[in-house]
């Protein structure tokens, strides 16, 4: 059975683990900590990517911590019930992913000093890892062909809003001290100095060879093989037995799909939209 969009503000939600109170109550009453570090992403951005960088960030390249609980629970989604219990419940510095879109986020986090860590990956790649993933998922609206879907993308009828409307959104935050911004594609064509520039903005201090076994521990490879990682643990519950988080994992992916037509059609509805940006935040130009 594949399920429907759980509608809230004029965006859709996926329908399992959301509700309108809980979104409510994640933007009215969830508090942030100083000491919290936040994930936040447009869905199929490399989310997973970026927590299990971080994680391993913090446990010094030590992979047990990664390869024995599940990646939702060591950096848990605010905006899910499942994660919003658990968060509240948790003690010290916390991980915090979350894909909501800046006007519902919680309000509490923009009078703190939390760090947000926001990753953006191009859209056509996520538009086609999304195809991908979406159409093995049972708790969504799933797209018929890649056409049905490109244009729910371009009109912004996908899961958590208009791709463009996310990062316009969180971009207003460009400037401030505790927010960085990091692209997938930057992470894939230099991971070292990405993990670096993660350490340095986390105030974190990695040797050698715990800067190392970081890289190693959240290579592609090494996270297709994690089982608490690579979403395995959801088949049968959550998503069909063809379903991987873990697809390609490359950059450019969208030229093995997007038709000329549908290239220029996104080519121009980026200028529209996004011209006024800074062009440098969109490194896979
Ligand atoms: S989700 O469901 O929104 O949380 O998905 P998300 O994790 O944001 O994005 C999934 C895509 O990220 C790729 N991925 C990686 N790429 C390179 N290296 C590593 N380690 C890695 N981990 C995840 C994953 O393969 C999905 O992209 P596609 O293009 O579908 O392969």
């Amino acid at each position: 059975m594949t399920g429907k969009s759980l509608w809230f503000e004029g965006i859709p939600f996926p329908s399992l683990d959301y509700s309108p109170e809980l979104l409510r109550e994640v933007q009215e009453s969830f508090l942030v900590k100083d000491e919290d570090v936040l994930l936040l992403t447009f869905p199929k951005s490399g989310t997973n990517w970026l927590i299990e960088t971080v994680c391993l960030i913090y446990s010094k390249g030590d992979p047990k911590w990664v390869q024995s609980e599940p990646i939702w629970d060591r950096s848990p989604w605010v905006e899910t019930k499942v994660g919003y219990e658990l968060l509240k419940e948790k003690e010290g510095p916390r991980l915090i992913s979350s894909h909501l879109p800046i006007q519902l986020f919680p309000k509490s986090f923009f009078k703190s000093k939390a760090k947000m860590i926001y990753l953006i990956r191009n859209p056509r790649d996520v538009f086609v890892s999304g195809y991908f993933f979406w159409r093995s998922a049972k708790f969504v609206k799933r797209p018929q062909s890649l056409e049905q879907y490109f244009d729910w993308f371009v009109e912004g009828n996908v899961l958590f809003g208009s791709w463009f409307d996310h990062i316009r959104g969180w971009m207003s935050m460009r400037d401030k001290e505790n927010f960085l911004i990091l692209s997938y594609e930057e992470m894939k064509w230099d991971t070292r100095s990405t993990v670096e520039k993660i350490c340095r903005f986390l105030g974190k201090k990695l040797e050698p060879e715990e800067l190392n076994s970081v890289l190693k521990n959240s290579s592609f490879q090494a996270m297709k093989e994690n089982n608490m990682s690579n979403y395995s643990l959801l088949k049968g519950q959550y998503f069909e037995e063809n379903g991987q988080l873990l697809r390609k994992g490359v950059a450019g992916d969208w030229k093995n799909y997007f038709t000329v037509a549908q290239a220029e059609t996104f080519d121009q509805l980026f200028q529209e939209k996004m011209a006024d940006l800074p062009q440098d935040l969109f490194l896979w130009k």
